[in-house]
């Protein structure tokens, strides 16, 4: 049976806090589905969306969230795919307009229109949320939910950030941003991709997490007094690793990159840290050769690709659950940088 009313996450204002409060149940248009959220990652991005960090206009009230693992539990008459009880995930690409030709090329993500779940429209936070049917991902059976909800963002975009990078099987990708949400998930999926990595974070907690992920080499930001000299020394012949997937929410790591990455390399921007700029030295770039460009989540196809590789039992990066009534905690310690690897919240709680 579907309640009237629900438990949520609510933000009131830009600049937070969330407020967990009852809500209305919404209900489902004729080409989406009505999923029963069971369990929803904490992006850094719901913090940014929160902090009002970004150009673009956000709804408001609002109800974050966007790795939303769930069931199907009512559907709209136009959709015929999705059977009730199905488990399905929402993700940050809520809809699109499917005709644009970013959409017709399986760009979708660059479309116009796009609608952002947590941003534009009301996304994971709260037990039941709304997904376009064509847009959910389709998740197997055989999936633990709790398990899965962070691939429906981190998995998927640094999946599609290490195929943007071009790296090959066999070469060295730094991770910038290592001991976070994404950082996790990238050291797994670039050890099944078949690249080597050096992870760049701050600590203790975070260099063990790294190396029992499968990270070859470590390089502390806070303790190191060279960053630039130490990644290169961490690559396998000291002339810098192929591919940067930066995923911090600084911008000096921004600035940095240029100067360590091979000559002919690809420096791959993920993280969005607000009002930030990319600088690098022509010149460099020029005679280096050193390719520099954003990655932003990825298709439907990148969507399912990146959720085989978790059901092959190849990615297992570490989470910690929580209530969805805790979630303020989470961001404060998000602020702090003092997560390493993902939060879930556990919307029954
Ligand atoms: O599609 C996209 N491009 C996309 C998708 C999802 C998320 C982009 N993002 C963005 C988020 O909005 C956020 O800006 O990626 C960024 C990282 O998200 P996250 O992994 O969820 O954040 P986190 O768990 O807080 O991890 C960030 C890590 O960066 C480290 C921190 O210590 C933390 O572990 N870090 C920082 I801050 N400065 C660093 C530095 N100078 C650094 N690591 C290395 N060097
Ligand atoms: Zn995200
Ligand atoms: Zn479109």
């Amino acid at each position: 049976d579907i309640p009237k009313e629900q438990w949520a996450q609510v933000v009131e204002k830009t600049g937070g806090p969330v407020s967990y409060k009852q809500i209305p149940v919404p209900q489902p248009g004729p080409d989406e589905v009505l999923i029963n959220v069971k369990y929803s990652g904490v992006c850094h991005t719901d913090l940014h969306a929160m902090k009002g960090d970004w150009p673009i206009p956000i709804k408001m009230p609002l109800v974050g969230g966007h790795e939303g693992a769930g069931i199907v539990v009512a559907r709209g008459e136009l959709v015929k795919d999705i059977e009730l009880g199905e488990q399905v995930g929402i993700k940050w690409l809520h809809g699109s307009c499917m005709n644009c030709s970013f959409c017709r090329t399986a760009d979708e993500p660059l479309c116009p229109e796009a609608q952002l779940s947590g941003y534009t429209v009301d996304g994971s936070f709260q037990q039941y949320a709304i997904g376009k049917a064509a847009h959910v991902a389709r998740i197997p059976k055989e999936c633990s939910l709790e398990s899965i909800a962070p691939i429906l963002c981190a998995g998927l975009t640094v999946y599609k950030g290490l195929k943007e990078s071009g790296a090959r099987a066999g070469q060295e990708v730094a991770i910038v941003g290592a001991g976070g949400g994404l950082g996790s998930m990238a050291i797994q999926y670039a050890k099944a991709m078949g690249f080597h990595t050096i992870a760049i974070d701050g600590g203790a907690e975070k260099e063990q997490m790294c190396k029992e992920l499968g990270a070859a080499a470590y390089v502390d930001f806070k303790s190191s007094k060279n960053v630039v000299e130490d990644v290169k020394k961490a690559s396998f012949d000291g002339l810098g690793p192929q591919a940067v997937l930066l995923l911090a929410v600084s911008e000096g790591p921004f600035q940095q990159a240029s100067h360590y990455v091979r000559s002919r390399g690809t420096i791959v921007c993920v993280g969005l840290p607000a009002n930030a700029f990319l600088k690098a030295p022509v010149f460099d770039t020029v005679t280096r050769m050193i390719n520099i460009k954003g990655s932003y989540v990825g298709n439907r196809q990148d969507t399912a690709e990146a959720i085989d590789f978790f059901r092959r039992g190849l990615i297992k990066a570490p989470y910690k659950v929580i209530g969805l009534s805790k979630l303020q905690d989470v961001f404060h310690l998000m602020e702090e940088g003092k997560i390493a690897g993902r939060y879930v919240v556990d919307t029954s709680k």
